[in-house]
């Protein structure tokens, strides 16, 4: 493994113990959908993207969405890291008077480029910077991640279709699919398969790595960065509740209750993972 995802690993490794101990702290909340995005976060922020703790509203930085804006805990422990956040402000999460509620909002928190929650709108908002960048000739990417669950939303379709037809190679856009959503399995709720044709259709670049291994999510940011002419979408397989003993890959671990003997024991567990 090369130094450099062996670092990577390590800071997926950090934001995943923040974010359990975070949502774990309040004693509730969306820790499945949550945890999936740890080495998506990891790749984005601590090797892609163009952005500056010191100077968070930078002109032309990379601008990020979190479509999924439920999973606001793992953005906010991954800025955390970064520096936009001091990490004792995570014990403050969706406490009165916090900056950082439990869903995404930029006007509370530093680093956060757009407000979240209402699934399918962010995804919309993500399309919109990127057209606007693209009219500006702004050299910047767009990065965001939709939920399968959310991607059964209407909205998440018009908005992909604008950004076909506008061919909007600066927007990068993941999808978690974890296979599960708030009432069970999307299999069974309502399927997306098959997702990649439906993306192709709308006419998108598609690819799908393993949604936990940085080596595969890097390469295919990189493939997405050399598209011309089509916006892309990164199809992470991923497992809800992935690494947490309570959580992974059960349809309950949505939004539940934790503990403080779980969350402790959690963060235990995940720190002695070997990478
Ligand atoms: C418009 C809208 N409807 C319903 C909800 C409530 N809700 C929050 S998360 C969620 C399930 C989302 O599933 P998925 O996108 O698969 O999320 P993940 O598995 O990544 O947690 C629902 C229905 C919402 N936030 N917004
Ligand atoms: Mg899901």
């Amino acid at each position: 493994m090369s130094k450099k995802i062996e670092m990577l690993n390590e800071k997926a490794k950090e934001i995943r113990k923040l974010t359990v101990k975070t949502i774990g702290g309040l004693g509730v909340g969306h820790i499945g959908g949550a945890v999936s995005i740890c080495e998506v976060l990891a790749a984005l922020y601590f090797d892609v993207m163009n952005v500056d703790p010191e100077n968070p509203k930078m002109e032309n930085r990379d601008r990020f969405v979190l479509s999924k804006g439920h999973a606001g805990p793992a953005v906010y422990a991954t800025l955390a890291l970064k520096g936009f956040l001091k990490e004792e402000e995570l014990d403050t999460l969706n406490r009165p008077g916090t900056h950082l509620p439990s869903h995404c909002d930029m006007r509370l928190t530093n680093g956060v480029d757009m407000t979240t929650g209402s699934l399918g709108q962010g995804f919309s908002a993500a399309v919109g910077m990127a057209l606007a960048a693209q009219a500006d000739k702004r050299d910047l990417n767009v990065y965001t991640i939709i939920g399968d669950g959310e991607s059964q939303e209407g909205q998440i379709w018009e908005a992909a279709l604008l950004a076909g037809d506008r061919k909007l190679d600066n927007l990068i856009a993941f999808t978690d699919y974890n296979k599960m959503q708030i009432d069970g399995y999307v299999g069974d709720v309502n399927t997306l398969d098959p997702l990649e044709d439906k993306w192709k259709a709308f006419g998108w670049d598609v690819q799908s790595v393993d949604g936990h291994d940085i080596q595969q999510i890097l390469y295919a940011i990189d493939n997405a960065k050399k598209e011309k002419g089509r916006p892309s979408m990164i199809i992470l397989n991923t497992i809800k509740g992935k690494g947490v003993y309570f959580a992974e890959n059960l349809v309950a671990c949505h939004n539940m209750t934790i503990t403080e003997e779980m969350w402790k024991k959690a963060v235990d567990m995940i720190d002695k993972e070997e990478i």
